[in-house]
């Protein structure tokens, strides 16, 4: 009853609500990225143990983001955020070109989970102010990305520490959850 009041009430004033998780290995960005997107500053951080929640308002949708901390002792915990997931941002460090082919074992064990069959995935290429940081078209191939099936998907370049590329990030998980994605 409560849900369907809420969804009712959304739909009449135009405002959607979405659960995203953020993950992605340890130091990838994670934590930086949601703060920027919160508070629009860099904020200094540490490695987060257990998670992170604030929301974050954006073309009429209000995102509740979750932050997990991305640490392989604490990974196995994701599981327990997934359901009612809208959507994933994963967030890869492109200068930890040594620590790719985890990063991509973990999204792709991600893509797996039953629980995030109906979740849009958008992807940060974190760190492209860092020299080396592979682009967007290297994450790609790294990733595997082409192997996605059945499920809308994008790749953004970002730097958290200069705030570029987060914004559009969102700007396509709002116009892809407004037509229904998620
Ligand atoms: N140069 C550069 N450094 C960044 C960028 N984003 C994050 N960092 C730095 O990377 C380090 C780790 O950032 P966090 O945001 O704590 O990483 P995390 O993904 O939350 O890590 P865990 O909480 O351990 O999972 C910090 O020193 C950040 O300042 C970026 O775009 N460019
Ligand atoms: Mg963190």
């Amino acid at each position: 009853m409560g849900i369907v009041f809420t969804r009712l009430f959304s739909s009449l004033f135009g405002s959607k609500e979405a659960r995203i998780l953020v993950l992605g290995l340890d130091n990838a960005g994670k934590t930086t990225i949601l703060y920027r997107l919160q508070m629009g500053e860099v904020v200094s951080t540490i490695p987060t143990i257990g998670f992170n929640v604030e929301t974050v308002q954006y073309n009429n949708i209000k995102f509740q983001v979750w932050d997990l901390g991305g640490q392989t002792s604490i990974r196995p915990y994701w599981r327990c955020y997934f359901p009612n997931t809208q959507a994933i941002i994963y967030v890869v460090d492109s200068s930890d070109t040594d620590r790719l082919v985890v990063a991509k074992e973990e999204f792709h064990a991600i893509l797996e989970e039953e629980e995030l069959k109906g979740a849009v995935v958008l992807i940060f290429a974190n760190k492209q102010d860092l020299l080396g940081a592979l682009d967007d078209a290297a994450v790609t191939e790294a990733l595997e990305l082409h192997k996605i099936r059945n499920r809308q998907w994008a790749i953004f370049k970002t730097s958290a520490i200069k705030g570029e590329g987060l914004f559009e990030g969102l700007e396509w998980l709002s116009n892809t959850l407004k037509s229904g994605g998620g």
